[in-house]
Parts: structure tokens; sequence; C-alpha cells
């Protein structure tokens, strides 16, 4: 028995959906480079289906996959039945409605009697309904952003993560309606086996999110500062501390994590800590 994931086949989700398999210590036998549609990993027991990103929802719904990853925009647009796992940290973007520069947006109202061209219909008559805005929905699959420049439409609701392309396209952004990132999915009844499975998974993948999340910190701390500098370093019960051949010294280990990290470094290194080393951790099981 084999839990089957469906992961996109080529596009911005591919390379950090086998990265993540790989980082949760699962081998793939091969890619989907060579137009592979479905491979097996050699030491889980997952197969992986290769689908565009659009079908994933689908799948998982009808359990021809058990298990997805894709983005929370497109499981909102296509509307299917499943449960949401896991938020993995990647493919962050933003749906957003964007309107030529010269346009004084005066909020969602500017958007009545208007036409906006999207790739998202769904969820973007969901946001027009709730503003209580009437505007004309015009459903494009692609290069959405060119519609108002060759007259298709007043405004688009598209996808963003750097801006550059709206910035490109004499374009900008005025609403944000949904912040997505990639999702790991699971269909609604899956076998004990399955599940069993699944939840072996997640506990990898949790592992792997919280590693990235968190730096270990090793650094030297003169004895008479030790206290003031564990102070500053929590760590994830208490600081290790050792000995240095150097009388007076100690060598510190921690564990810290990104978010405040430069502020820590700006403490610690106040407080005399000295040769402060950063590693990455790979796994992290607390
Ligand atoms: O072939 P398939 O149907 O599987 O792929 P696709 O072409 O439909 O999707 P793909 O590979 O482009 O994107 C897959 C998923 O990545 C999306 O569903 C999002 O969840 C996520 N993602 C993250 C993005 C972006 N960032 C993104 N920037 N998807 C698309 N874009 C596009 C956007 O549509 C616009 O054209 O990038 C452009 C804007 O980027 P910036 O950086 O210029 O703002
Ligand atoms: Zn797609």
């Amino acid at each position: 028995m084999k839990l089957k994931i469906a992961i996109q086949k080529s596009g911005r989700l591919f390379e950090d959906s086998v990265k993540l398999l790989k980082e949760c210590g699962i081998d793939l036998n091969n890619g989907s480079k060579s137009g592979v549609l479905r491979t097996e990993a050699s030491n889980f027991p997952l197969e992986v289906l290769f689908l565009r990103d659009d079908d994933i929802p689908q799948y998982v719904e009808d359990a021809v996959a058990d298990i997805g990853i894709v983005g929370e925009n497109v499981l909102l647009e296509k509307g299917k039945v499943v449960n949401k796992v896991e938020q993995l940290g990647f493919g962050k973007c933003r749906l957003a409605i964007a309107v030529p520069k010269s346009e004084e947006y005066t909020g969602a109202k500017w958007l009545d009697g208007k036409k906006i061209a999207t790739s998202y219909p769904k969820i973007l008559d969901g946001f027009l309904k709730a503003q209580k805005v009437d505007a004309e929905i015009h459903e494009i699959s692609g290069s959405v952003e060119i519609a108002p420049g060759i007259g298709l439409a007043d405004a688009i609701c598209d996808l963003v993560s750097s801006g550059s392309t709206l910035f490109m396209n004499g374009l900008k952004e005025v609403e944000v309606i949904l912040k997505s990132e990639a999702l790991l999915i699971s269909n609604k009844k899956l076998s004990d086996d399955k599940e069993a499975l699944l939840k072996k998974l997640l506990f990898r993948v949790q592992a792997v999110k919280k590693a990235k999340r968190n730096k270990y910190i090793l650094l030297n701390a003169p004895n008479e500062r030790l206290e003031a500098i564990i102070n500053i370093l929590p760590g994830m019960k208490s600081p290790t501390v050792l000995p240095l051949a150097q009388s007076g010294w100690s060598s510190v280990h921690s564990v810290v994590q990104e978010d405040d990290f430069w502020n820590i470094i700006e403490n610690l290194k106040a407080q005399g800590a000295q040769g402060i080393l950063v590693v990455p951790i790979e796994k992290m099981i607390v």
C-alpha cells in the first residue's frame, strides 16, 4: 500500500515540492523531467503523480491522489472539498486587483460598472459580492496583465509576488483579495493505513519547516557576562555552556528564531560575545 501524492508537473511549485520531499528524506526514483507522469519513492511508501496544478484539487477530492501540494489560490478557485493539512511556506503570492497607474482609485466602489479581467472568476465574484460592487468579470486564462492596455478590461485581478509584472504593464495594485501559499491537502476519507502514512510524512514536513525558521548559534562568551548572554538566548530548553581552554571564557550553543535573529546578534555583541557562528539546521524535532 502506498500513499499517492499529486504535485505540479512543471511550474512555480514543482521544484519546491520535490525539494520538500527530499528534505523529508524521500528519494524519488526519477523526476518529472523526461515526461514521466508518475514515479515512486525508493525509501517511503509514496507514489508521486505529476499534474497541472489546476487539476490537483479535483484529483484529491476524487481520491485519485490521496494528498497533494497546491496553491491556496487554486484550491479556493476550484472549490473542491478536501482537507487542508499544512501550510508549506513556499509559493507565496497574493491575489490582487490592479488598475492602470493613471487612475485615481477611490476604493472598491470605483469598480462599479467596470470590466475586470481575471483567471480567478470565482474568488473575484466572492470579493465583489462582499463589497456590494457590481462589476463585469471577464475570464481569461493567461496574460491577464495586458488586458487593460489592449482595451479588454478596466482592471485586472491576478496573482502578484514581486509586483514587477504589474509595474512593467503600467498597473498598480489597489486591493489584496487573498494571501496564498502552497498547501498540503488530503482527501476527506483516507483509510486508517493511509492516514498513518500521512501522519508520518507530516511529522517530517513539520520538522523541516521548523528547522528553516531556526538557526543554530555558537559563540564565545566572557564568563562574567555569561548570565546576561544566556538571558538573550532562550534556546530550545536552555543554552549549552562549555568551558573554553582559555580560562575566563565559555562556549555557548543555542537555537534562535530567524524572526528576531539580527536583534539577538546585536545584543550578544553588545554583551561582549565573540566568534559568533550561525549554522543552518536541517531537521528540528522538539
Ligand atoms: O501548468 P500549470 O497549470 O501547472 O501551472 P500554472 O502556469 O497555472 O501555474 P504557475 O506554475 O505559474 O504557478 C503555480 C502556483 O504558484 C500558483 O497557483 C500560485 O499558487 C503560485 N505563485 C506564486 C504564483 C506566483 N507566485 C506568481 N507570481 N503564480 C503565478 N505568478 C505569476 C502571476 O500570475 C503574474 O503573471 O507571476 C506574475 C507576477 O509575478 P511578479 O513577481 O511580477 O509580481
Ligand atoms: Zn495552472
